[in-house]
């Protein structure tokens, strides 16, 4: 709450310019820091009115008037900081009451090639700005990946879900305007075993800290120790966890037999020891019969001689001295024998564990390792070592929630006054310095193609979709086959190569009662082999109605997409059955499989960094297309500078790609960046 909160949400340092700030206010910038108190009061100030009331335009009018002096005495510097605000989309974005009508002299035409999340921001942010915008879709739905079946009273999200963290997050401020209903997810998770039994909770969290352990020594050897080669093959996340579970492997063995070696070493100390202790027995004996016949044999004092005497009796006492000093000897033998028989003992009883993971162990941390192949969408050695977490430092803070009433409201309402074309499948993108020319499909009225001349376009393909388009993968005659004409760049067609896209599917299940704990948002399953650890590894449990929802993640994700939606459904069954008991699962009265990797409009469910690829690729995803040069002579230099390809979408956004709010904050950057080369600087 207050300025802080409203500057924090907005995702701006509270006391200092950003770089772009310093780049677009360069006298400011050079101005010193009473300079900069000034504009930063002005920013901060009109952020916070923003943040505060949402739903209402916020005008430079209005703005000015609430300013308190004296940072309201340079009107010009207040009207350039709300431009810049509302340009890069930090205030007025979204869905809100208008106050000043939008230009009705449109400023240029533009097409935005899909209308998921970052298609619709674009669309909007365009609009308002005064630009023509008209939307290709081809689905017959807004959304994209956004899609939430509805059916009765049963509503699941397809697709995304989670809305991940609010503090900083767009998605707050649309829940604020839109009717998005936002639950905090319960993040506790029981785990079941491969038999359904519970997985008990000290075992859960033993294993769990073991997995984060091995992300640690992951982070170490790639950060610390730069062990991000094997010869001139990068290393995926995958192979690091592999060997460093194979080192501690190895060294539990190595620690098993440094302990054998002790203990064959204890008991050889026995065997020598009991050898000392036989030989100073026999000594014992030996002595004690001399002993004993020497004294048979004594002659008396007055029998002999005196010298005889004498001899006979110090060969007695000497006799005797020798057998008490051997008797010592073999007490003292006793007693460290008895020591090391103890120790022989301690040694066999307190040995090293005889693995370094049991396999019921390894099936727990395998749930894991798929629980994290969810996040990334796709097997751990797909991912790069050293960048695979490279966002992870612009987490949002705050709960997870997830949208009750279902997240495809949120597409729905930003399609407000935008001239939307469902059924219209791009074909082809043409462009050079004039603009572009996008031939598209009609889908409803088969065969029928549509020519839209703009001066520009914007195209949210997925990168799925764009990885169909470079690598020219001809297939049937109605697939989903994007040709760009001229082809994209060679850096542009690299990075769409290098960077990865992941699947991830789900099944849905709607019941007519709950059986299962209606506290627990969450509940995992542990597979029963390495290899299926990610089919249906999580359930959940989010709506008010008793729906379940089963992920399947990892090399399993791909598995079920040539698999019918029968087997599937039994798989599913059969698992909550072992869990539940067979007689307290009903039948399902309506199901859902996805299968987002055979879906043409998508080809994948979301991006992440792949092998060989880095964060830089999302730049390079984002970066605009200028055309070839024309040679044109009666074309001016500076339309041939301009870019006419411009790109959005989660795969273009580095810190915070594979998200809804990547995605939409891509399409406001996007809008940002078109008005500024088009409409020029406010
Ligand atoms: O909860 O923020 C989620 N939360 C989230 N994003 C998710 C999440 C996952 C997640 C959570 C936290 C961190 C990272 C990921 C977890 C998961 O539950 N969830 C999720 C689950 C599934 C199964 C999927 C598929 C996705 C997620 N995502 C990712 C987000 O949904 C996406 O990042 C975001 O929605 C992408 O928006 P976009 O605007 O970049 O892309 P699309 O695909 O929505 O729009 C492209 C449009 O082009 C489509 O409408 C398509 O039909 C159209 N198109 C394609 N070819 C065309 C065409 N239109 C005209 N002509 C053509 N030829």
């Amino acid at each position: 709450s207050g300025q802080e909160g409203a500057v924090f949400q907005s995702r701006l340092p509270f006391s200092k310019m950003t770089p772009n700030e310093e780049a677009c206010f360069p006298d400011i910038s050079r101005s010193g820091i009473l300079g900069h108190r000034v504009f930063l009061n002005i920013r901060n100030g009109l952020l916070h009115m923003w943040v505060d009331n949402p739903k209402t335009q916020l005008t430079f009018e209005n703005a000015l008037k609430r300013l308190p002096p004296p940072f309201d005495s340079d009107p010009n510097l207040v009207r350039r900081v709300h431009s810049f605000l509302e340009r890069h989309g930090f205030i007025n974005f979204g869905i809100f009451k208008r106050i000043t009508p939008i230009p009705i002299k449109k400023l240029g035409k533009v097409i935005v090639i899909g209308a998921g999340i970052s298609g619709l921001a674009v669309g909007q942010q365009l609009q308002q700005f005064g630009m023509d915008v008209i939307v290709l879709e081809a689905r017959d739905r807004v959304g994209g990946r956004i899609a939430t079946f509805r059916k009765n009273s049963y509503i699941a999200d397809l697709g995304a879900m989670v809305v991940t963290g609010v503090y900083g997050n767009p998605m707050t401020i649309l829940s604020k305007q839109i009717g998005m209903d936002l639950v905090p997810i319960q993040q506790t998770c029981p785990l079941y075993g491969p038999d359904g039994k519970p997985v008990p909770k000290e075992k859960d969290d033993v294993i769990e800290r073991e997995f984060n352990r091995l992300l640690e020594s992951a982070s170490y050897l790639s950060h610390r120790l730069d062990f991000n080669y094997a010869g001139n093959n990068p290393v995926s996340l995958g192979d690091a966890l592999e060997w460093i579970i194979n080192m501690q492997d190895k060294a539990v063995q190595e620690k098993r037999a440094a302990h054998m070696q002790e203990i064959i070493a204890a008991q050889t100390k026995i065997i020598e020891h009991r050898k000392r202790l036989k030989s100073i027995l026999q000594k014992i004996a030996t002595l004690k019969s001399e002993l004993q016949t020497l004294v048979r044999q004594r002659v008396p004092k007055g029998a002999q001689n005196e010298n005889g005497y004498a001899c006979q009796e110090y060969t007695i006492r000497t006799t005797q001295i020798k057998l008490e000093d051997l008797v010592n000897v073999e007490a003292e033998l006793r007693n460290e024998g008895h020591k090391m028989e103890l120790k022989l003992q301690e040694l066999e009883q307190n040995g090293p564990s005889q693995v370094y993971l049991s396999s019921r162990d390894r099936l727990i941390l395998d749930w894991h390792f798929a629980n994290l192949e969810f996040a990334n969408a796709t097997r751990l050695d797909n991912l790069s070592l050293k960048h695979w977490d490279q966002d992870d430092d612009f987490e949002f803070i705050g709960h997870h929630t997830t949208v009750r009433n279902g997240y495809s409201c949120v597409p729905v309402a930003l399609t407000e006054n935008i001239d939307i074309r469902l059924n219209s499948a791009v074909k082809e993108i043409k462009y050079n310095s004039k603009g572009v020319e996008i031939v598209a499909e009609n889908l409803k009225t088969s065969n029928s193609q549509m020519t839209y001349k703009a001066d520009l376009a914007v195209c949210t393909l997925t990168l799925g979709v764009l990885k169909v388009a470079v690598t020219q993968e001809e297939e049937t005659q109605h697939g989903n086959t994007v040709k760009f004409d001229p082809p994209l760049p060679d850096w542009k067609q690299q990075a769409i190569r290098r960077l990865g896209f992941g699947n991830l599917n789900k099944v849905v299940l709607c019941f007519d009662r709950i059986f299962w704990d209606p506290n627990a948002n969450l509940f995992g399953h542990v597979g029963s082999t390495t290899a299926s650890r990610g089919e249906m590894f999580l359930f959940w449990s989010i709506s008010s109605s008793p729906v379940l929802l089963a992920l399947v993640a990892g090399m399993a994700a791909n598995i079920v997409e040539s698999v019918t939606d029968d087997i599937i459904i039994g798989r599913c069954m059969s698992v909550l059955k072992n869990i539940f008991g067979n007689t307290s699962v009903p039948q399902p009265k309506e199901t859902v499989v996805t299968r987002w990797r055979s879906d043409q409009w998508a080809r994948g469910s979301y991006s992440y960094v792949s092998v060989g690829s880095s964060g830089s690729d999302y730049d390079l995803l984002a970066a605009p297309v200028i055309p070839p040069t024309s040679f044109e002579p009666h074309f001016s230099k500076e339309a041939e500078e301009l870019p006419r390809l411009f790109f959005a979408g989660e795969h273009t956004i580095r810190n915070y790609p594979a998200t809804v709010h990547g995605a939409y904050l891509s399409g406001l950057r996007e809008a940002g960046r078109i008005a500024d080369y088009y409409l020029g600087y406010p």
